[in-house]
């Protein structure tokens, strides 16, 4: 049978990624406008695939946002995400669909569990109070895959990526994570010739960041070869303090002025690294240092967003 794999959020910034990498192995991708297909809508999903049959699915759609994005809209990061995942992970197994690989969050972890963080440490404590609601739609995705490779037998699988960078990032100061954001206000700064840039929080909180260009083949290598219950972890192995990847983004930016801590924003969790070693195991590793990383995704905001932001 023709392969037609479906990349349900390829306009983002994990989906993109998804996209470029199976198509540079010369793989048929098909997708699907949010202006023509609301995966909210249960039944308009349902027809989608009825109609377009896909042969393997890999679900890269999701509300997502940063810290402050999390704890202001939790009923959007909640209802969102658990009714666009419901109603694919259950159109995807009427439809006859055997492959589907859902995507989560190193967030679905206890906010105090032991590091680095290996898979079994699932729903063994309390969630980070700031993305509960995100945490447990997500929670929720892998247990449905599961519940429907125990009840059905389908091949569902889940993969649990760390803080992710790259390009397609969202790079509103209000929504995005700390990477777009730090970015972006490095880049006024130096255009303004601010003195200052005001970085959330305390600089000490750690956090895992892997180039969504090394995530995707991690997805697609479990797409092809990854078949198990329990979901699996694909982070960079490595953790940076907010502070070091603040003075990292600054450097690479060509930002030399102060870094200026605002301690009235949350911090989060204190550390989220998890343990990769089941991926590694299995071949894949990343490719993509930190500073490489970092500095392509700033000559791709140099190119893609810096000049409408700064008209804006
Ligand atoms: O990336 P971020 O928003 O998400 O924030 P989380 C990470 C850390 O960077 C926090 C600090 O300690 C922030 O306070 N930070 C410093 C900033 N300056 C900034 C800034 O200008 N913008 C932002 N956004 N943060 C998210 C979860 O948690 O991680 C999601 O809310 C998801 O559910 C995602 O799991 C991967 O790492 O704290």
């Amino acid at each position: 049978m023709d392969e037609r794999i479906w990349v349900a959020g390829h306009r983002g910034m994990v989906g993109s990624a998804i996209t470029r990498r199976l198509q540079s192995e010369g793989r048929n991708v098909i997708s699907v406008d949010r202006s023509v297909l609301d995966l909210r809508q249960q039944d308009e999903v349902e027809f989608w695939l009825r109609a377009n049959q896909p042969t393997a699915i890999i679900f890269a759609a999701a509300k997502v946002g940063g810290i402050i994005a999390n704890s202001n809209y939790p009923a959007d990061f909640i209802y969102d995400n658990l009714a666009i995942q419901t109603n694919v992970i259950h159109g995807a197994h009427k439809a006859g669909v055997d492959r589907l690989v859902f995507l989560g969050s190193s967030c679905i972890y206890p906010k105090f569990a032991e590091q680095p963080i290996k898979e079994s440490a699932l729903l063994t404590g309390p969630l980070e109070p700031t993305n509960e609601w995100y945490a447990i739609a997500k929670i929720s995705g892998i247990m449905t895959c599961q519940a429907y490779r125990k009840q059905h037998g389908r091949n569902y699988v889940s993969v649990m990526p760390c803080n992710l960078y790259g390009p397609n990032d969202n790079f509103n100061l209000e929504t995005s994570h700390v990477m777009p954001a730090l970015m972006r206000k490095f880049h006024e700064a130096k255009v303004s010739g601010a003195k200052e840039v005001m970085v959330w929080g305390t600089g000490t909180p750690l956090r895992e960041f892997l180039h969504v260009d090394d995530l995707a083949k991690g997805v697609v290598w479990c797409l092809d070869h990854y078949n198990d219950y329990e979901h699996i972890n694909c982070g960079a192995g490595f953790d940076v303090t907010i502070r070091e990847l603040a003075e990292t983004v600054g450097r690479v930016v060509g930002f030399t002025g102060d870094l200026v801590f605002d301690t009235s924003k949350p911090d989060g969790t204190p550390r989220k690294i998890m343990d990769s070693s089941r991926m590694r195991a299995l071949g894949w590793k990343p490719e993509i240092s930190f500073e490489e990383g970092i500095a392509s995704t700033y000559r791709w905001y140099l190119e893609n967003v810096a000049p409408t932001a700064v008209a804006a």
